[in-house]
Formats: structure tokens, C-alpha cells, sequence
């Protein structure tokens, strides 16, 4: 049988309904413990004004796994992830009680219907950018310039 190599993957945690803080704390438990994940690094946790959203202000954190599910596989149970958490879908960004995206997996670019990765909107918002450089010193300088601009302050809690 042929194993999988190792992927590092990173992944986008945000909440802004219920109990935003324990359903990411929550999150990042239950990840912790699948057997199929292992996490190597976890953000601070930041607040953040909805972005093309509404609501609460908006929990958010990233961190990083190595996994050797295939993206498609690790999309799914993300997705368990945040059904268990009571994730509803009424409109497009809706504010919610968790999304879970893959920001990256390795350095592979996927294009399809129900996954593109890098995630396509990543790179322009600092309450992804932020969390990240502080686990990935390389973003640094790029996140430091998208906390300047109005409408994209976050703060670390
Ligand atoms: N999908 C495609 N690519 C991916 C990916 N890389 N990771 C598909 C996860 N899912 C991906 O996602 C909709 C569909 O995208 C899924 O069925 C999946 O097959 P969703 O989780 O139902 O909806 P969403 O999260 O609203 O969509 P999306 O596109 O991830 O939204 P955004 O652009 O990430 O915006 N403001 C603050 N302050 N903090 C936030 O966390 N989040 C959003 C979500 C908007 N504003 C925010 C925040
Ligand atoms: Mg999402």
C-alpha cells in the first residue's frame, strides 16, 4: 500500500455567533484530536469587524497541521466540524458560528467547484494575514500593511 507524504497544511478559524471564542477554542480541540491531523503551530486568537459580513465582531485564529488526508478529505471534516458547531448557510457570508477554511495545502493550487486553494481571498484581509504571520514569519511585512488600512482592524485578544 502506498502512504501518503505528509502535507503542511494551513487553516482558517473564524466565529462571530453563540460564543465565538469557545466554539474556536472548541475547534482547535477536536482538531487536536483527530487522529488525522497534527498540529505544529497555532496562532493567538485576534478580534475583527465583520469583512463583507455583519454581526458581531468576528473571532479568528489560524493554524498549522500536518495531515496526509487529501485536500478534498480534509475539507470534509471540516465541514463535520462546523455542522457540529450549529454552522448555518441563510445567505453568502452570513455571519456564523464556525467556518473552517483551508487557506493552503501545501503548495498545491486547486481549482474546482467545492475547493480552491490558496484560498482565493486570503491575501487581502488581515484577520487571515495577521494570525498567520505570527506562525509563518514570511507574511510578515504583507500583514503588517493590511492591518493599516481602514476597515481591516484587528486586534489581538
Ligand atoms: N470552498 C472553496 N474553497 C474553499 C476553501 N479553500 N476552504 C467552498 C473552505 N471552503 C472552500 O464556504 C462556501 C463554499 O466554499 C463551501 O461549500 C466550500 O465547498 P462556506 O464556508 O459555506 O461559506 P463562507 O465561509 O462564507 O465562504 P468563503 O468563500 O470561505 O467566505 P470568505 O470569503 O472566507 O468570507 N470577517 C471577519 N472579520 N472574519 C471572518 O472570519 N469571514 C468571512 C467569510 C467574511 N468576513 C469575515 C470573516
Ligand atoms: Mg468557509
Amino acid at each position: 500500500m502506498v502512504v501518503p507524504k505528509q502535507v503542511l497544511v494551513t487553516i482558517g478559524i473564524g466565529a462571530n455567533l453563540g460564543n465565538p471564542l469557545q466554539t474556536v477554542q472548541g475547534a482547535i480541540e477536536a482538531l487536536a484530536n483527530n487522529a488525522e491531523i497534527e498540529i505544529s503551530a497555532i496562532s493567538g486568537f485576534y478580534g475583527s469587524a465583520p469583512v463583507d459580513s455583519s454581526g458581531p465582531d468576528y473571532v479568528n485564529a489560524v493554524l498549522q497541521a500536518y495531515t496526509r488526508l487529501n485536500a478534498f478529505d480534509l475539507l470534509t471534516q471540516l465541514q463535520a466540524l462546523e455542522q457540529q458547531a450549529g454552522r448555518t448557510r441563510p445567505y453568502r457570508n452570513a455571519p456564523r458560528t464556525l467556518d473552517l477554511d483551508v487557506l493552503l495545502y501545501g503548495e498545491m493550487n486547486i481549482q474546482t467547484d467545492i475547493l480552491t486553494v490558496p484560498h482565493p481571498r486570503m491575501w487581502e484581509r488581515a484577520f487571515v494575514m495577521q494570525p498567520l504571520a505570527e506562525i509563518a514569519p514570511q507574511w510578515r511585512a504583507a500583514a503588517e500593511q493590511l492591518g493599516s488600512l481602514p476597515g481591516q482592524k484587528v486586534w489581538r485578544l
